[in-house]
C-alpha cells in the first residue's frame, strides 16, 4: 500500500475555483478517473478526477474552499506499488483534464427570443478543437428553452453540453452523433419563439430586441453564438435553479438522464441548492417507494399464503387444487403487473371511491376531428379524442379545482398545473404516462406527446420521468369498447375519468329523436375530498364542453 496526493490539476484559464459539492467521502474506493469534486469558476463547474485507483484516506478541502491548479485535494491509499509512493506532483496532475467540464453557456446569456429561424452554433469551447458529438439531447419538434442542453460533445479531456442559444422549437438537427465540431459549427435550427421575455439591459445590443425579420434574427443570434465577448455566466436563481434550469453538474445531468429523473422536480441539497448525485438517487427512491410501500400492503395481506386477505382480518383466500379439475398452467404475474396490482388494492382498499356515470353528445366534435385529420392527413400527426378528452379535463379541473388536488393529513394541496395520466395498455400490463402542463399545449402537441408516450410504454422503455406528477388520470377504453366502467383513483390524485366507446343514440330534442353520438363517461371520485353534488357538475361541465369545444375558450 502506498499513500498519494491527488492535486488539482491543469483547469485551463481558472485562477481559483470553489470546491461546491464533494463526490466520495473518506473510506470510499475510487477508480483512475472517477470524479471526486465539484468546482466552479464564475464560468464553468468542473469536475476533478482521481489521477489513481485507490481509497480515500483524507480530504483536504472543505465546501466553499477556493482552489487552484496544484491545490491539495485529498490523500488516496493505493494498492502495492511501491513506485507510486511520490506524491502525484501538480505537474503530472495536471496532465488529468478535468472529467468534465459543464457547458459554458457563452454567448448565450441573454435570454434571446426571437421569430423565425434560429441558428444555434457551437459556443466558445476554449482551446478544444474537433470535439466529437456524442449525444443529442432534443430531436425535432421538441419546444427548447433558453440554456437548455442541446447536446453533449466531448474532447479527449472534456465532455462538454453545449446549451441552446435561444427559446424555440427544434426544426432541424444539423449535427448527429459522432461529428466532430467547432466553435461556430452550427449545430441545430430553432424556430424562435416571439414575444417572450426581452433581453435584460447587459445583453450583446445585437440581441437585446427581437429583430424584424428571420433573416435578421438568423444573422444576429448566429453573431451572438460566436462573439466570445459576451461570455456570461447566469446568475443562480434563488431555488439552486440556473436562470429557471437545473444546477447540477454535467455527470448529475447525464446521470439524471439515464434514469429519466425530471431535474426540474428534483430538490437539490448541495451548496446554492445544487442537485447531487444522492438527491437523484433520492429522487427515484421516492417514486418507486409507492410502489414498494403498496407492495408491501399486498405483502402484509398475504399474510399465509398467496392473495391471502388475512392480514387485513378478512377470512382465507379460497385454495383451490385446479389441477383436480383439468388440465393448467402456471404463468408468474408481470413485473408491471406486480406493482399496478398492489397500487390498486391500496387504492380500492383505501379510498371510499364513488363512480358517476353520464354521457356527453360528442356529434360535432367527432366531425371535426374526423375533418381536422383529413386536413392534416400529410403532417402524419392523428388526433384522437381522448387528446380533446385530455384539453376539456383541464378547463373542468381548472373550473373545480378540487378534482386537482390531493389530501395530506387533513389539508387539502390544490395543484396550480395541470399534469393529465392517460392508462395505456401495453404487452405487460397497465401503465400511465403523463402528458406535462396539459393545459399549455394544443390538441396536435397533446396527440403527438401522446403517441410518443405510447409507443415508449408499448416498448417497456417509460422512465419515473414519464409517469410521475399526474394531478389526473383518464382511462379510455374507447378504441376497444364497452359502455361504462368504474375506474380505480390513481392515488394521491382525488378522481379519476373513464371512458368508453362512443355510439349513434336516438336523442330526444324535444321534438323528435334525433341521431347523436354519445360518449358514455365513467367519473370515478374520493368522496373524502369531493362531494356527489360536484362530481355531478364536473360531469354536466365536461359533457358540456365536449358538445361544444368553444366552451373552453369561456
Ligand atoms: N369512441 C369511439 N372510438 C374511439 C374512442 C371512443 N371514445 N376513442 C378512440 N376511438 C377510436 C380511435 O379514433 C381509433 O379509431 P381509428 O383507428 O379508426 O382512427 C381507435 O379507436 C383506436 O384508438 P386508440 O386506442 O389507438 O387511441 P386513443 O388515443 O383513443 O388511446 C391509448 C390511446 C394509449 C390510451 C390506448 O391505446 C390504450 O392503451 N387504451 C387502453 C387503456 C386501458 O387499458 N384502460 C383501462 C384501465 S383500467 O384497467
Amino acid at each position: 500500500m502506498a499513500m498519494i496526493e491527488i492535486f488539482v490539476p491543469d483547469i485551463g484559464d481558472f485562477d481559483e475555483v470553489t470546491v461546491i459539492e464533494f463526490m466520495v467521502k473518506v473510506g470510499d474506493t475510487v477508480k483512475a478517473d472517477q470524479s471526486l469534486i465539484t468546482v466552479e469558476s464564475d464560468k464553468a463547474s468542473m469536475e476533478i478526477p482521481s489521477s489513481a485507483a485507490g481509497v480515500v484516506k483524507e480530504i483536504k478541502v472543505k465546501m466553499g474552499d477556493k482552489v487552484k491548479q496544484g491545490s491539495l485535494v485529498l490523500m488516496l491509499e493505493v494498492a502495492g506499488a511501491a513506485e507510486v509512493k511520490t506524491a502525484v506532483a501538480p505537474a503530472a496532475a495536471a496532465q488529468v483534464a478535468p472529467a468534465s467540464v459543464a457547458p459554458v453557456p457563452l454567448a448565450a446569456a441573454a435570454p434571446i427570443a426571437v421569430a423565425g429561424p434560429v441558428d444555434v452554433r457551437v459556443p466558445d469551447i476554449g482551446d478544444f478543437k474537433d470535439v466529437a458529438v456524442i449525444e443529442l439531447m432534443v430531436k425535432v419538434g421538441d419546444t427548447v428553452k433558453l440554456e437548455q442542453s442541446l447536446l453533449t460533445v466531448e474532447s479527449d479531456k472534456a465532455s462538454m453540453e453545449i446549451p441552446s442559444s435561444a427559446a424555440g422549437v427544434v426544426k432541424e438537427i444539423k449535427a448527429k452523433v459522432g461529428d466532430k465540431v467547432n466553435v461556430g459549427d452550427l449545430v441545430l435550427v430553432l424556430e424562435g419563439v416571439a414575444g417572450a421575455a426581452p433581453a435584460p439591459a447587459a445583453a450583446p445590443a445585437a440581441v437585446a430586441a427581437a429583430p424584424a425579420t428571420p433573416a435578421a434574427a438568423q444573422a444576429s443570434v448566429a453573431a451572438a453564438a460566436a462573439a466570445p465577448a459576451a461570455v456570461a455566466v447566469p446568475a443562480h436563481a434563488p431555488g439552486g435553479t440556473t436562470l429557471g434550469l437545473p444546477h447540477a453538474s454535467p455527470s448529475v445531468r447525464k446521470f439524471a438522464r439515464e434514469l429519466g429523473v425530471p431535474l426540474n422536480e428534483v430538490k437539490g441539497s448541495g451548496l446554492k441548492g445544487r442537485i447531487t448525485e444522492a438527491d437523484v438517487q433520492g429522487f427515484t427512491r421516492s417514486v418507486m417507494s409507492g410502489a414498494v410501500q403498496t407492495l408491501a400492503i399486498a405483502a402484509q395481506a398475504k399474510a399465509s399464503g398467496s392473495n391471502d386477505g388475512a392480514g387485513l382480518g378478512l377470512i382465507p383466500w379460497p385454495k383451490v387444487d385446479f389441477a383436480k379439475f383439468g388440465p393448467i398452467e402456471r404463468k408468474e404475474l408481470s413485473r408491471i403487473k406486480k406493482i399496478s396490482g398492489a397500487n390498486l388494492l391500496r387504492n380500492a382498499v383505501m379510498i371510499p371511491a364513488v363512480t358517476n356515470h353520464d354521457d356527453a353528445d360528442i356529434t360535432d366534435l367527432e366531425a371535426f376531428r374526423v375533418s381536422t385529420n383529413k386536413e392534416n392527413e400529410k403532417s402524419g400527426i392523428k388526433v384522437t379524442m381522448l387528446a380533446f378528452l385530455i384539453k376539456a379535463c383541464v378547463a373542468a379541473l381548472k373550473k373545480f379545482p378540487e378534482f386537482n388536488s390531493s389530501l395530506d393529513g387533513d389539508a387539502l394541496i390544490y395543484k396550480q398545473y395541470y399534469h393529465i395520466g392517460f392508462a395505456a395498455d401495453t404487452p405487460n400490463g397497465l401503465v400511465v404516462p403523463v402528458i406535462k402542463d396539459a393545459d399549455k399545449k394544443g390538441i396536435f402537441q397533446i396527440s403527438t406527446e401522446m403517441g410518443e408516450l405510447a409507443k415508449k410504454a408499448r416498448d417497456g422503455k417509460l422512465g419515473p420521468a414519464d409517469m410521475s406528477g399526474a394531478t389526473f388520470t383518464i382511462s379510455s377504453l374507447g378504441g376497444i369498447g364497452g359502455r361504462y366502467f368504474t375506474p380505480i383513483i390513481n392515488a394521491p390524485e382525488v378522481a379519476i375519468l373513464g371512458v368508453c366507446k362512443s355510439q349513434m343514440e336516438p336523442v330526444w330534442d324535444g321534438k323528435a329523436f334525433q341521431p347523436r353520438l354519445m360518449l358514455p363517461l365513467s367519473l370515478t371520485w374520493d368522496h373524502r375530498v369531493i362531494d356527489g353534488a360536484a362530481a355531478a357538475r364536473f360531469n354536466v361541465y365536461l359533457g358540456q364542453i365536449l358538445g361544444d369545444f368553444r366552451r373552453v375558450l369561456l
